[in-house]
């Protein structure tokens, strides 16, 4: 059962949430591989494919392209970011509030918060803001969730992903977006930390087709409830292809073959 709102930014308890966060987490660089993409038209196009639950965009692309598409895509507006132009200790700036989410047509918010970093005090506070602003206007909670900064030796180890996704559910966020921790054993436990929150993989940096459909087949075969995916849709040439074998390993629990052979 899906707790809370988050509902609307899912079909039969899954997801599959486009991020497209990337103009301000790693800048245009991201875009190089397809150049379209860098338009966000073509981005908001993509997300009325079936597959898509849900798009994660940062205000300004909302204000500006929210409003032609509100009756067919679902919103997960972020609540904050920071550009990669940023060189401190991991911290993100809220640039949104949940009120204004709600104004925008948001079906649920988006929060990163950085465990472990020097910076995590004031993330858990900024976070409880956009949390309990969230349930006030009945939009779902989802938590990019990673530990990284200064204390953490290995962000990607699964303890640390599982201690991730421990976190998500003690400040109350109802998806918890982790890195993929290598093995669906290790997804198994953070699922399992997780408890009633659901917990999505984060795509990653590209990898061919199957190698990534692997990972989000063990990812769903050990609980997870789908994918938070950004580069690796955008940044192939046939976005819409990996859509739909994306769509046939999450919804239809196909196996990547056969979802690559159809
Ligand atoms: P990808 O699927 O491209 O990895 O996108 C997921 C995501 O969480 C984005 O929402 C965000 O922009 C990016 O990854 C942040 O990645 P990182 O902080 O690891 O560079």
């Amino acid at each position: 059962m899906l707790p809370h709102a988050a509902d609307d930014i899912s079909r039969d308890g899954k997801s599959l949430i486009l991020a497209y966060d990337h103009g301000i987490e790693h800048g245009p660089v991201d875009f190089e591989p397809n150049p379209d993409t860098a338009d966000p038209e073509r981005i908001f196009e993509l997300a009325t494919h079936e597959a898509v639950t849900s798009l994660a965009v940062q205000k300004g692309l909302a204000e500006a392209y929210y409003p032609d598409y509100e009756d067919e895509v679902n919103l997960l507006l972020k609540l904050n970011g920071t550009s990669n132009l940023w060189m401190g200790e991991p911290d993100s700036a809220v640039n949104c509030t949940p009120e204004y989410a709600a104004e925008l047509g948001a079906d649920a918010i988006g929060f990163t918060v950085y465990g472990g970093s020097n910076h995590e005090v004031e993330m858990a506070e900024e976070f409880r803001r956009a949390q309990e602003g969230a349930r006030a206007h009945d939009m779902g909670v989802v938590m990019w969730s990673y530990p990284r900064g200064q204390g953490l030796r290995n962000d990607g180890s699964p303890d640390v992903i599982s201690y991730g996704a421990r976190l998500g559910l003690e400040l109350g966020a109802d998806v918890v977006k982790v890195k993929y921790p290598g093995s669906a054993e290790a997804m198994g436990h953070a699922v399992e930390m997780a408890g009633p929150a659901n917990v999505v993989m984060s795509g990653g940096t590209m990898r061919d087709d199957e190698e990534f459909l692997r990972n989000v087949s063990n990812a769903i075969d050990a609980g997870a409830t789908g994918i938070a995916v950004g580069r690796n849709v955008f940044q192939r040439d046939e976005p819409e292809r990996i859509l739909d074998a994306l769509e046939a390993v999450i919804f239809d629990e196909e196996s990547p073959v056969e979802a690559l052979a159809a």
